[in-house]
């Protein structure tokens, strides 16, 4: 990704004309300038040149593209790379490819994935140009315990990010969904390389279906960001913006700060409460309710015969 692009972009969101004088003062050719705009068009820019006044941004892109997340990976203080393909087999499975090449936290982002996984080996669907699907690379250096409410954070960081940006009333679906009318609009699962009982690498990957497909539509229990809002308007840019703000805020948050101080919020977001649930864990399953999460990130389960279950990581039904 040029950083010419990036300023070129950053200038016309500014909202003026730009001449070709201005642009070259960026210290690069008219042509060069003349290829960065093409390029932007074809991100999905619509951008007008008008003969003695120069370039102007008529509509900002609506998909996401390298030149959008470029700018907002260089305005993060919590990102300090961005590797963007247009497709790949898997954001998450390249992340573990390259992990080891660079250093600091990096975000990997691909158009479309032809192997999307989620958890337990199960498929993400990913069609093209539907969806934002994306895997974080964070190095925390923290304790293995201190990691259990990492997906709490996260889930109330997107939920939030959806309710802001798009003004949808989403839903946190312990322990890794965050759905919209009881459909799954985004999953998530978080993968950790640790050693000596310190967790060095977080790698969280973050599918959010934006676009309805045929592909999505088929699952039944799905559903999309633009298919939810039934044509009121949705800006890609700001919730690309505010999505990687509440990443980075409730990320410094989880580094520096107990799952209390957003318990309250989080309970608020959370939709397993109040209804009877399946809860599936690695040793059994059982029928009950939810009565709380606790500080340590466990969720406590009261079943049929009124026993007391605490579950650290399950698939729920509800
Ligand atoms: C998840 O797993 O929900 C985690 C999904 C993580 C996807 C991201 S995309 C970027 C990164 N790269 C990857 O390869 N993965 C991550 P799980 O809880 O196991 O849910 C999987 C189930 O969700 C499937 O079995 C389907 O029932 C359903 N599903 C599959 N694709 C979906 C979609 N696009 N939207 C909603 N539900 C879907």
């Amino acid at each position: 990704m040029s950083q010419t692009k990036t300023e070129i972009l950053s200038l016309l969101m500014e909202g003026n004309y730009l001449s070709g004088t201005r642009l070259a003062k960026l210290g690069v050719s008219r042509t060069a300038v003349w290829k960065n705009i093409q390029q932007l068009k074809e991100d999905g820019y619509n951008i007008t040149a008008v003969t003695n006044k120069g370039y102007k941004l008529v509509e900002p892109s609506n998909r996401i593209n390298e030149s959008l997340l470029a700018g907002t990976v260089e305005k993060s203080g919590l990102l300090d790379q961005l590797i963007y393909k247009k497709t790949i087999d898997s954001t998450q499975n390249h992340a573990f490819r390259i992990l080891d090449q660079y250093d600091g936290n990096i975000v990997i982002v691909s158009g479309e994935q032809s192997q999307g996984r989620g958890r337990f080996k199960r498929e993400w669907l990913s069609p093209d140009e539907t969806g934002l699907y994306m895997s974080l690379v964070l190095r925390p250096a923290i304790s293995n315990q201190n990691m259990i409410v990492f997906n709490l954070f996260i889930s109330l960081a997107i939920s939030e990010a959806i309710r802001e940006a798009a003004g949808l009333k989403s839903g946190i679906k312990w322990p890794n969904d965050i759905l919209i009318n009881d459909k799954k609009v985004c999953g998530f699962l978080t993968e950790v390389i640790s050693a000596d009982n310190i967790v060095e690498t977080i790698v969280c990957g973050i599918g959010i279906n934006i676009n309805p497909s045929a592909v999505t539509e088929a699952l039944g229990t799905a559903t999309t960001i633009t298919g939810e809002l039934k044509g009121s308007e949705f800006d890609m840019n700001h919730f690309i913006d505010v999505l990687f703000k509440k990443i980075e805020y409730y990320y410094d948050k989880f580094l520096s700060e107990s799952f209390s101080s957003i318990k309250d919020d989080w309970l608020d977001q959370a939709i397993i409460f109040n209804r009877d649930l399946t809860i599936t864990t690695v040793k059994e399953k059982l029928r009950g309710k939810a009565l709380d999460i606790t500080d340590e990130g466990y969720l406590v389960i009261l079943d049929g015969d009124h026993n007391i279950h605490k579950v650290i990581s399950a698939d729920i039904e509800i």
